[in-house]
């Protein structure tokens, strides 16, 4: 097969792109040429944590979102991959919320078995991806940052799995100007330590705002105070911690709410989401779609409507993560290799119409997590990805839910059945609220190990 295949980005979404590709030729298929370009040195996207925040080494926008003590925010149960279980990488079975370190590992683990490193051509940011019609090639120019050296290649395929989870939204309050202290978006927090006997104030009510008021509240900060543009989240709070109103403005270190209310704070830190932000793609090939679970412009969730041979993959809202990157790459592979077929364009426009209204008619997170199974199931079904049970992966969530809305300090000291092993997890050796030290040696230790 000549073809030649970019991928753009070696996170999660961009590995299993690898990792698909790799077990088709395993099992023996012709595969194309496959460059993966990565900004960073190493693969793992937003795992890949870094201390550093704002420009990195060779002035590129730092992409790591994630902070020091993070702890997966959903069971790992809805997110494991099928080909690959946490018990063949670990070797035993471990506890069901890992911290950053130990998804890190897991994902680097099934990467290195499948040997695909050498296909990615690390601290190589894309530039540009143009598509030419006469050829029907597209060109992505890239910059070898390490020898400072810009060139371009022609493709085939081009499969963006640049992530969207890195570019703030960053919103302005009236006086934030005249705050005496740190005003901070989510993109930017890393040690909560930093807040220790502090007040702060979070704007926005989603994850971000609140694992970080988590962390910042289990590190010592001295109060929480959230603000919400739309709803409180209404968990049960610890006695230092508020739900307020949007904020209207701020005069040095006094926050105005829209109830009249008022909070001294010493940071303010924006929980107010991320942008998807594709400076590198020629207007007419750039996704423009809000944070869904129906993306706006991509047929099957994947395919861009206007131009069938470029693929965004990881682009929805995630409830499911890595298995549903999986399955949309095990899908794009099999267009790309000719065993799926992808219809006109008006129908591809039509099934986004689709998926739209579909979504739009959800009542609940419940039913968005069963939209967002029957997605990948629906992917699966049409490719060799090995099946595993999506209505027990959905279980896992919602139990997580209802575990959250118990006690949203302690959902993470509970277990889930694996669907791909059908192994229960233990419990971890110790509660959440109470481990400090979020290492992968930590938190592999088996009860009565770490006082030996
Ligand atoms: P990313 O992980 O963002 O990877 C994209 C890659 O593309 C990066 O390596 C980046 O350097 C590279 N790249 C970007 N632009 C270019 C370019 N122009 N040229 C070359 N390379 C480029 N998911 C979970 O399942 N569980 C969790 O607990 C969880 N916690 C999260 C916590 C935070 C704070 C955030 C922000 C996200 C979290 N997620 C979580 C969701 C996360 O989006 C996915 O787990 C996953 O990282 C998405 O993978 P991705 O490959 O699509 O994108
Ligand atoms: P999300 O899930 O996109 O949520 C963004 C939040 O920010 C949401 O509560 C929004 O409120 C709020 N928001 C956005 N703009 C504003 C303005 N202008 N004013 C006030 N509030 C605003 O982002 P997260 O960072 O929490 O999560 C992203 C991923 O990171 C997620 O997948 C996790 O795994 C980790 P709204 O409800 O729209 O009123």
């Amino acid at each position: 097969m000549s073809k030649r295949v970019a991928i753009v980005g070696a996170g999660p979404s961009g590995l299993a792109q690898l990792r698909a590709f790799q077990s088709a030729a395993q099992k023996g298929a012709e595969i194309p040429e496959i460059v993966c370009f990565e900004t960073q040195d190493d693969w793992g996207g937003l795992w890949n944590y870094t201390w550093r925040t704002g420009l990195d080494e060779y002035g590129e926008p730092v992409h790591c979102s994630m902070y020091r003590y993070l702890w997966s925010n959903g069971p790992k149960e809805g997110l494991e991959f099928a080909d690959y279980t946490f018990e063949e990488h670990f070797g035993k079975p471990i506890a069901s919320y890992p911290p950053r370190s130990v998804l890190f590992d897991y994902i680097e683990g099934r990467v290195k078995k499948a040997d695909v490193r050498k296909w990615i051509r690390f601290r190589t940011p894309v530039r540009r991806v143009s598509y030419d019609e006469g050829s029907g090639m597209f060109t992505v120019t890239v910059h070898d940052l390490v020898n400072d050296n810009e060139y371009s290649e022609d493709f085939d395929h081009v499969v963006v799995a640049s992530g969207h989870f890195s570019t703030p939204n960053v919103p302005h309050f009236e006086g934030f100007s005249t705050f005496n202290g740190r005003v901070l978006h989510a993109h930017d927090f890393r040690d909560a330590l930093e807040f220790k006997d502090k007040d702060i104030l979070i704007i926005g009510t989603s994850y971000s705002a609140e694992d970080i008021g988590s962390q910042c509240w289990k590190y010592g900060c001295k109060s929480v105070t959230v603000s919400h543009r739309t709803a409180p989240m209404g968990y049960k709070w610890p006695d230092n911690w508020k739900e307020v109103p949007l904020l209207q403005k701020v005069e040095r270190n006094t926050c105005t709410f829209k109830d009249g209310s008022t909070a001294d704070v010493d940071a303010i830190i924006l929980c107010t989401g991320y942008l998807h932000h594709f400076p590198f793609m020629q207007e007419s090939l750039k996704l423009r779609t809000a944070n869904r679970l129906a993306t706006a412009d991509l047929y099957k969730g994947v395919v861009f409507v206007d131009n069938p041979k470029l693929f965004y993959l990881g682009m929805q809202d995630q409830w499911f993560t890595f298995n549903m990157f999986d399955a949309q790459a095990w899908y794009v592979r099999d267009i790309i290799m000719d065993k799926i077929a992808v219809p006109d364009r008006d129908a591809r426009a039509a099934d986004v119409v689709e998926r739209v209204a579909a979504e739009d008619g959800l009542e609940d997170d419940y039913g968005c997590i069963r939209y967002q199974g029957d997605y990948v199931r629906e992917l699966i079904a049409d490719t060799d990805y090995p099946s595993f049970d999506i209505d027990g992966a959905n279980e896992a969530f919602f139990q997580w839910k209802k575990h959250k809305k118990q006690d949203i300090m302690t959902f993470r000291n509970n277990g889930y059945r694996s669907v791909m092993t059908g192994t229960m997890a233990p419990a971890h050796h110790t509660p959440w609220k109470d481990a400090m030290d979020d290492s992968l040696e930590s938190y592999l230790e088996t009860p009565g190990e770490a006082a030996q």
